[in-house]
């Protein structure tokens, strides 16, 4: 299983820029293989600083981070969710999607036109917005249609179905996203059969030009809306950044700091990213390997384990458990061990995150 985040705008935005960028410093970091599954799939590893540290601790052979893909999706133009443009594309696209990334355009260029005429990311972000939410009450009114259609054959659990899709749809309606309508759980379970876009982690990327960076009225703009709307908001020099990839990774991090960046934007928008997704790392050591993982919060050890091989799910029997907090801090597995931080857990333990499994299966 992998996670997917969906890079989505309008036309010229600098989505591409963006992704472009993503995907070379994927391929900088030659410690793990980036792959480009086909042009607008990009597979890219996860900026851990665990991991380095584990590495200077242990200096294995071999350092394998955990990853995250990216698809660079088409624009989307105002009727999308009608199928304007390459609106039905578009939306196919993302649906299956973990997490959208929001890219607004922040600069100006007499070179490459705004698709609407001028700059203005407030009414960029209502537009693309406004697509996703008709899109989704597109999908909302065909799922109550089906489900009215059992209700009134008899099918009395379609009625609570259809009770929470209509409650959505009355928000959608409104203007307010499926995810900010506090769902419980039984109620999310009723949306499974519709993925919905308004239910996904949301955040925006401000692409923005030095100028704007510097200056800018309308980032600011921007960082007000995202801080109004509580949605992350992670600002990326697009066409800089993705121009740097060629130098190495020290000097590509002392120009942006000579610019105020405290870290390159599209380093932050991997680890934004994967923060969002509300994701578990954790670590083997075997051989001459260390590794991350990645697994949902909430995962019990075996499926962590079928993470790394279906057999080892199988044949779970246990797993000896240590933090890498007091790997680190102590030095060795042996003085971990010593000190009695490490533990022994079976199948109902629930994976935490900075952990160091050895699990033990039978084969
Ligand atoms: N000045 C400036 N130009 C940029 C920036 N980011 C992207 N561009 C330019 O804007 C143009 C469009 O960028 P793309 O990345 O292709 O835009 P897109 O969002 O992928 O566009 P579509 O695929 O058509 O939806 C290119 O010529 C980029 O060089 C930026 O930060 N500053
Ligand atoms: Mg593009």
């Amino acid at each position: 299983m992998s996670w997917k985040c969906g890079i989505i705008g309008l036309p010229n935005a600098g989505k591409s820029t963006i992704f472009n960028a993503l995907t070379a410093a994927g391929a900088d970091t030659a410690i793990y293989p980036f792959s480009t599954i086909n042009p607008n799939l990009g597979v890219v590893p996860v900026p851990d600083e665990r991991l380095a540290a584990l590495g200077t601790l242990l200096k294995p052979e071999k350092l394998t981070p955990t990853t995250i893909e990216f698809v660079d999706v088409a624009g989307l133009i105002a009727g999308a969710s009608q199928g304007e443009g390459l609106g039905n594309q578009f939306l196919g696209h993302i649906r299956d999607v973990d997490l959208l990334v929001h890219v607004v355009r922040c600069f100006a260029s007499s070179k490459c036109p705004h698709p609407l005429g001028n700059l203005n990311p407030v009414r960029d972000v209502e537009v693309v917005e406004t697509e996703l939410l008709l899109a989704d009450l597109e999908i909302l009114g065909r799922q109550r249609l089906k489900l009215e259609k059992k209700v009134k054959m008899g099918e009395k659990a379609g009625a609570a179905a259809l009770a929470v899709l209509s409650r959505v749809a009355d928000g959608l309606d409104q203007g307010r996203w499926a995810r900010d309508l506090g769902l419980t759980p039984p109620e999310l379970e009723h949306l499974q059969p519709v993925p919905l876009l308004t239910l996904k982690p949301y955040l925006f990327v401000a692409n923005l030009s030095e100028a704007e960076f510097e200056a800018g009225m309308h980032y600011q703009v921007l960082q007000e809306l995202a801080s109004t709307r509580r949605v992350p908001l992670v600002p990326i020099l697009g066409d800089l950044e993705s121009e740097l990839q060629d130098l190495p990774g020290e000097e590509q991090h002392e120009f942006l700091a000579s610019l105020g960046f405290g870290e390159a934007g599209i380093r932050r928008l991997i680890r934004e990213s994967y923060r969002l997704l509300d994701l578990v790392t954790f670590y083997t050591i075997v051989g001459p390997e260390v590794r991350a993982w990645t697994v949902p919060a909430g995962t019990p050890l075996p499926r962590a384990a079928g993470r790394i091989h279906s057999d080892m799910e199988k044949g779970f029997i246990r797993a000896e458990v240590m933090h890498f907090q007091d790997l680190q801090n102590l030095g060795s597995a042996a003085k971990v061990k010593e000190a009695g931080r490490l533990h022994v857990e079976g199948r109902d333990y629930l994976v935490q995150d900075g952990e160091i499994l050895l699990f033990r299966f039978s084969k």
